[in-house]
Order: structure tokens, then sequence, then C-alpha cells
């Protein structure tokens, strides 16, 4: 297995101008034809030219017309000998598409053909040189049965299509765009669309589609409405509009993702098209809304300005969550909607990111070296890249920021770049800012891996009134970086009085820029309240020895939400992790209770920010908590500590649970607004904490209600609330309901990955959770074969149940090796995924930690290991 360094960058030996793609479909063979211009760099002259291709059969090679001599090196296919001059390259070789279960290049799903290209699938359909600054003019001629593919799709715009002999039938598509192979797609498949025609606000006129199974229909309307707002949103916030006539979105149910850019024809998974209410739960209106959103957005960041080399990933991926996410807030319009936004952005972050910056996979946002590309779409890539993005808008501004995007266009459009470039054109439009001033300083965000620990303290000076704030900040090892420099970290704050009241003009964004600095603020008649890091300005781990009694103020008073929330985890994390470190049962305080009574009683806060200070920090995220401060993690006693917590909110605030039941368990019509979702969120957990406390106390009331509930529900939120509240809360009604639900939906696919991560995901308890997992995977409509289906149980399990996975006979780690053994025989990019599971096995309490690191030994024991799990399993043992 070998290693691709950032530090090797060589440019391309050859450009490819044009390709001209001819495809013979046949799911058992198809043939390529791929006639390619190809211009030698006058950078580089006299190299061969080294041509890709993984599992392709080669038939012929032309150059100008005539057979030339070749030979294969490393996977390569190698041409020497070839003129000074641009010249013509032909290429002829097979694929099988349905024997291709890695889903990456040309496959089979549903009976139709699709690709996905990024990163490294186009070398399977044909030889080229597959990186993603060699920038071609495609063509693309397929030719297929009529009745079995009568939609034939590629790229940019139809010029053509017709009938051929033997049923058969052809299109062909020319994009004018120069754009990479990874952006290549075509689509041969039995689909209907919805089709939507738009003039946009600068007068242009489009077609938009979304192509899906027949019976799908019914499901495409607010993919199309969220396609449609992501348009009208890029123009009004960027000024970037839709470079091409026809936008289509294609929908295939065996996908390794979410969903891919492919220039003008998007390739998404079902679970981010396809919604109804029926069907379709609140929190999948808002993922396909952002992931629509997302993918529209990588036409401009991505597409039209691409990545230089693979180590650039975060340029395209980090600046379009930032874009992506920028949008949802944009959506959910009202400040507290954008907050509730922002909270989920960054609870996501903690709860992924950070554990891999702290593990064995931590790299920086552009790495320095890979062995399976494919690894590297990570969290740190995507959410904390994103982070750094944000960071930067905040350090010039909103407008500065406008004006960076602008000069990044102007300047690169059109090319393959890299991060600094992006970073440089956001300094230069704003010279005099403080990103500017400290650009390479700030850069180290890019290349340095790792969360900075941000330290604060205060001190009140009676005698000035004034209050000092000193910041200081270390950053832990990680692999192969043992040393770290300050980075510029922007911290948001401003400061209450001990009864919650704002002091005035306190509001600044301090920059901290060196180890250690210091701020005064005067005229101060007591210590205040300190509200720091406000919105999560940075992507760091802030401790904060605040008391309980500022926390209590800030929970009540901060004219922040997420420092609101923000004070109410810790005061939860206090007392659990209190619970854990005395291995003693949790007891909740009058003062706790009282501060969440007051939060649900608040009729000046939304539905949905009360959900989200009710609900309690993960049992992943307590894990990290421990791990930072060098404890042992012991999944089964933050389990126990956690249990024992929602058992008691749930009696202790029974009369508001029952309250808040009434008051907002039926929001009328479906419509997947921040208030209706607000109001159905916090329903489902009031019902939640309702079941609970009745099983526990033995009354059938509740799970009654929830039962009918269940079968009444107008929509899916709501029905999947009952039912959660029911099989989490182990209800005897639980089991009925369940087969009834599977009933129900037995033939929506996607409803059945519901219902299997719906059990996966309960609350382990005397291992009945892991037992029903491990019946489940022998269920007549589990598969593994399928990556929404293999998730639903497996993912589902390592990632949010730790009570179910951390065993101390260490049968769920084993059960999690097997699993990932097997896949990694047929899908490698899926493997990997799913073999991260145990990269924090070093944190972990005996006898866990040596239990999960046999378990990872044993998926290394497997010959033939894929590079992709063999990187994961081996940086993990390392
Ligand atoms: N760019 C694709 C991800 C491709 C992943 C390849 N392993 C989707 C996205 O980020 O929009
Ligand atoms: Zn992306």
């Amino acid at each position: 297995d070998t290693l691709t360094r950032r530090e090797d960058y060589v440019a391309p030996s050859h450009w490819i101008r044009t390709v001209d793609l001819s495809f013979d479909l046949e799911p058992a063979k198809t043939l390529v034809i791929s006639r390619m211009q190809v211009e030698p760099n006058a950078d580089r002259p006299g190299q061969p030219l080294r041509l890709d291709g993984e599992d392709i059969t080669l038939t012929r090679v032309l150059v100008n017309g005539e057979s030339v001599s070749f030979h294969f090196e490393e996977g390569q296919l190698v041409l020497d000998k070839l003129p000074a001059e641009p010249f013509q390259l032909e290429i002829r070789n097979t694929c099988a598409p349905e024997k291709n279960t890695q889903l990456s290049g040309l496959y089979t799903s549903g009976g139709g053909f699709f690709t996905q290209c990024e990163a490294q699938g186009f070398r399977r359909i044909t030889y080229f040189p597959d990186r993603p600054d060699v920038m071609a003019v495609f063509r693309v001629t397929l030719k297929a049965d009529a009745k079995r593919f009568p939609m034939l799709l590629s790229n940019g715009n139809l010029v053509e299509s017709g009938t051929l002999d033997k049923g058969r039938h052809f299109a062909v598509w020319h994009d004018p765009h120069p754009k990479p192979s990874y952006l290549f797609a075509l689509v041969a498949a039995d689909l209907v669309c919805r089709e939507q025609k738009i003039r946009t606000r600068s007068g242009q006129d489009h077609t938009l589609q979304v192509y899906v199974r027949a019976g799908d229909l019914d499901k495409t309307e607010h993919a199309m409405n969220s396609l449609i707002a992501s348009i009208a949103w890029d123009e009004a916030r960027f000024g970037l509009k839709l470079d091409l006539e026809r936008f289509m979105i294609v929908a295939v149910s065996d996908f390794n993702m979410g969903a891919m850019e492919n220039k003008g024809l998007n390739i998404f998974n079902t679970k981010f098209v396809l919604a109804s209410p029926a069907t379709a739960t609140d929190v999948d209106f808002g993922n396909i809304e952002s992931v629509v959103g997302h993918e529209y957005f990588h036409n401009w960041t991505g597409n039209r300005i691409t990545c230089r080399d693979w180590f650039q990933l975060s340029l395209k991926e980090g600046l379009t969550v930032y874009r992506d996410q920028e949008f949802s807030q944009d959506m959910a319009g009202s400040p507290s909607a954008r907050a509730v936004k922002r909270i989920e952005d960054v609870r996501g972050l903690r709860q992924t990111q950070f554990p891999e910056d702290a593990g064995p996979m931590a790299h920086p946002v552009r790495p320095d070296s890979y062995q399976a590309i494919d690894n590297f779409y990570t969290a740190t890539v995507y959410d904390k890249g994103a982070e750094v993005v944000r960071m930067m808008a905040t350090l010039v501004g909103r407008e500065g920021f406008r004006r960076g995007m602008d000069l990044y266009f102007a300047r690169h459009d059109g090319q393959a770049v890299t991060c600094d470039d992006f970073a440089q054109a956001i300094a230069d439009a704003n010279p005099d800012s403080a990103l500017t001033t400290r650009l390479d300083a700030f850069k180290r965000w890019y290349a340095q891996a790792g969360t900075p620990r941000l330290k604060a303290a205060g001190r009140f000076d009676a005698e000035t009134r004034s209050w000092t704030l000193t910041l200081s900040q270390h950053t832990p090892a990680t692999p192969g970086q043992t040393d770290k420099w300050p980075f510029v970290i922007p911290v948001a704050m401003g400061l209450l009085q001990a009864d919650g009241t704002p002091v005035a003009g306190s509001e600044r964004v301090l920059v901290l820029d060196s180890a250690q600095q210091s701020w005064t603020f005067d005229a101060l008649d007591a210590a205040p309240v300190a509200s720091l890091l406000r919105g999560f300005s940075a992507p760091v781990i802030l401790e904060w020895e605040a008391s309980e009694a500022e926390l209590f103020t800030l929970l009540g008073h901060d004219t922040d939400a997420f420092n609101r929330w923000e004070a109410g985890q810790r005061l939860a994390v206090a007392r659990l992790l209190g619970a854990v470190r005395a291995g003693a049962p949790l007891v909740l305080d009058a003062a706790y209770l009282d501060a969440m009574r007051a939060v649900l009683r608040d009729a000046a806060l939304d539905c949905a920010f009360k959900e989200l200070v009710l609900t309690l920090p993960s049992e992943g995220y307590l894990a990290e908590r421990l791990a930072e401060a060098g404890e042992p993690v012991d999944p089964q006693a933050i389990h126990a500590a956690r249990e024992a917590m929602r058992a008691q909110l749930a009696r202790e605030l029974h009369e508001d649970w029952a309250a808040l039941w009434d008051a907002h368990a039926s929001t009328g019509g479906y419509r997947p607004d921040p208030v209706s979702c607000g109001r159905r969120a916090l329903a489902n957990l009031a019902l939640a904490n309702l079941v609970l406390d009745a099983v526990a106390r033995g009354d059938t009331v509740w799970p009654g209600r929830a039962l009918q509930r269940f079968k009444d529900a107008g929509n899916m939120t709501d029905r999947l609330g009952a039912l959660a509240a029911l099989v989490h809360g182990r209800s005897p009604l639980a089991a009925g309901a369940l087969e009834r639900f599977h009933a129900m939906f037995r033939g929506e696919a996607l409803v059945i990955d519901k219902w299997f991560a719906l059990q996966a995901a309960a609350p382990e308890h005397d291992g009945e959770v892991f037992a029903r997992i491990r019946t489940l995977a022998k269920h007549p409509d589990y598969s593994l074969r399928n990556p929404n289906r293999a998730r639903s149980l497996l993912m589902t399990m390592t990632a949010l149940n730790p009570g179910a996975f951390h065993r101390a006979d260490g049968s769920a780690y084993a059960f999690w090796a097997e699993k990932v053994r097997e896949i990694d025989g047929f899908n490698p990019q899926l493997a990997s995924r799913l073999a991260r599971a145990l990269d924090r096995w070093r944190a972990l309490a005996e006898p866990y930690r040596t239990l999960a690191r046999a378990a990872i030994e044993q998926v290394a024991a497997k010959p033939e290991l894929s590079p992709d799990t063999r990187e994961i399993v081996t940086r993990a043992l390392a």
C-alpha cells in the first residue's frame, strides 16, 4: 500500500482538452470508447503519459489513428514515444457494471446504470489521467436498450437522441464547461421526473428536473423546492448564478454517501431526495434542504473552481459546508431558529470531529498524506473546514467575506486551485482586516491537526473597577505532529451582570493569536459574568471554570442563544461526570431541576430551543470529556449515569412534560417550518419522558396514549416519535407497534431503514438491545449490500449507541469485526467507514480497551484487506 504525499505534487505531463466518450451499455459488459484531444504540458516536455485504470479491460490504444506501444506500471497505462505536438488518443475498454459491488465507477442499482466518480471512480470506467487538475470538455454518447433504460442522462445539454436497431436507443450530451473526470456522470435507467421551469432574478430561463423511480414522484416536491430556494439564495447572497440551461437531480437507492455534485447531473442517495409527510421526518426534510443546497452550491465552489489535488479537498468541502449551513440558517429565518441550527451544527462537530481530532485518524483540514483518499472525506475536512471558513468570515466581516468571494471567483474561475489561493483571495480583498494582518498564522488552521484548548481566567479588581480576562491556548500532540504553533482564535464575547443584565458596550470579538493574552474591561461595579466563545466562534475546547451560579445566569439570561444552551449542557455534564467519577448514583439537585423547569415554562423561548436544552449531552460527548481530562472511559458507567438522569428528569418534571404534551401534541396540517418542527420535537421529547416515567411506575395510561398517537399520527415525525417513546421506554406495547409499523411500510425502503435504526438506537438494558441487533442482522429485510440498510443497524449501534456497543464480554466488538471483514470483501468504502468505530479504543477503561484492540486486530488479520480499511486499522493500532 502506497502513501501519497501533498508535497510530491507535480503538474500533469499532458492536458486533455476534449473527451468524446461513447458507451454501449450492457450490465454484464459495457464497451467504452474514449477519444481525447491531448496536449503536452509545455512545462513538462518529454514526459510519458500515465493513465489511471482499475478493474477494466483494455482492448485498444490508438494515437492519431495508429497503434502505439504501451506498458503497465503500478496499475497505470503508460504511453511513451508520444508526439511533442497535440494529438488524438483513442482508448477502447470494457467494464462490468453489474459486478461492481464497490459502487464506485459505473455500477447497476435497481436495474439501472449509475456512476460515482469522486474521488477516483472514473478510472474504473476508462483509462484517463484521473486527477482533478486535468479539466476537459466532455461529449458523451450513450447507447442502451430502450425498454430497460428509457432515460439516458449525462452532464450538460442534450444535443441529440434517437432510436437504433434491435430495440436500442441513444442520446448525445455535451457539457460546455471544462471539468475534471471526478465530475463526470451518466445515468441510464427506468425513471420518471418532476420538472419545473424557472426564470431567475437575472432573467435567465432554466429547466430543473428531479428523476426518481416511478412510484416515488409524489415524494419529490420538497427536493424541487429546496433546489429552487438554493438557486435563489446563491444568486442573492453571493451573486452566483446557475450557469446551465438544465439542472438535474437523480435519486439512487444504492449509494455510498449522501450525494454527488456532478456538473448539471447531481446524483443523490434516495434518503436525501425523497420525502412525504407520511414517510419522512422533520429531520429528513431539513437534511434534504441542506444536502440539495450543498450539492447545488458546489456548482461554483467545487465545479467552476475545483481542487488542484485531493489534499485541497476542504477548499471545496469546507467552503460548501459553510455555505449550506448559512443557507439553512437563512431559510430558518428568525434569530432563534438560526441559533437552533447553529447549535445542531456545533453538536455534530463536537460529536464527530472532536473525537476524530483526538484519535489515530487526526489530520489537518488540509491533510499531508493518504493511502486511500476516500478515507479523508472526514468531519475534519468538511465540518472543521467549514469552521475555518466561518472564522475567516468573522475576521473580515460579512461584507468583507462577500468581497473576498468575489475576488476568489474573479481570480480563479475555471481553475483548479489550493486552499492557500482561497485564503489569499479573502485576505487580499480585505487588506486591513484582522485576518490579513495575521494570514500566515491563521493558515495554521489548515496545517495543524488537533483541537486547541482555550483556557480563560478572569480577575476583578474592585479598586480600579476593572476586570481582566486572560486567554491562553494549548493544542495536544497528534500523530506526526508533536509541537504546535499558536492558532489565531476569534473569541466572540460579552459580559453580563450577576442578575443577567448585559453590560453595555461589552460585546466584541477578541483575537487570540499567541500562547497567552489579556484584555481589560473598565467601569464595572462588580465581577461580571463572562459569556465567551459566543455562537461557538472557533472550533476549540473552552476550559472555563465558570461557577454554578454563573452558569445558571448564562442559561437564564445570556443574549447569545448558543451560550444559553451551552451553559445548560455544562450544568448537565457536571452532574453526569460527577456521578461517573464518584461511582455513585446520580441524584439531581433542586437548583438544576428548577432551572430546567424555568426553561420549559419560559414563554419567550421557542419549542425547538427548549428541546435542545432538555436533551442531555450524548454518551459519546461525555466520553470525550473524560478522555480530554485523561481519565479512562467506562461507557457503561456513562450510560448508567445518563439513564439515571433521564429517569429523574422524566419523573421530576412530569407535570411540565404533560402540560407541554397537551400544548404541542397537535400541530395541524404538516409543514416542515422551524416553528412546527420545534413543536413536534418538544412534544416527542415530552412523550418520551412521560412513557419512560410511566413504565418505571407501572402506569399504563401514557404508553396507551403513545400507542394511540402512533396509530393516529398524521406524519412520520409524530409516528416515529411515538414509536420511539414506546420502544426506547421499554413499554410492553412496543413489540406490537413495531410489527405494525413494519407491515405499514413494508414497501418503503427508507422507512424500513428507520425501523432498523430505531431498534438499534434503543438505550441498552441488560444486553437486550445488542441481542436484538444481532437478531435483526438476520432479518430477511436486512442486507449489507445496500449501504443505507447496512448502516441502519451497524452505524447506529457503533456511532450512536455506546451502551449497546461497549460490552464487558466484547461480543459486540466481535460482531462489528465480523461485519467489517465481510463488507470489506465487496465494498471497501463502506467497510472503512464502519472500521472507524473503535478509533478511540485507547481512551477506554478495561476490559473494553483490551477487547477493542483485539477486535481491531481481528479486522487487520483479514487476508486481502482493502487499502481503505487497511489504512484505518493500521493507524488505529499504530
Ligand atoms: N463530493 C461528494 C463526496 C464524494 C465522496 C467520495 N468518497 C459529496 C459532497 O461532499 O457533496
Ligand atoms: Zn461536498
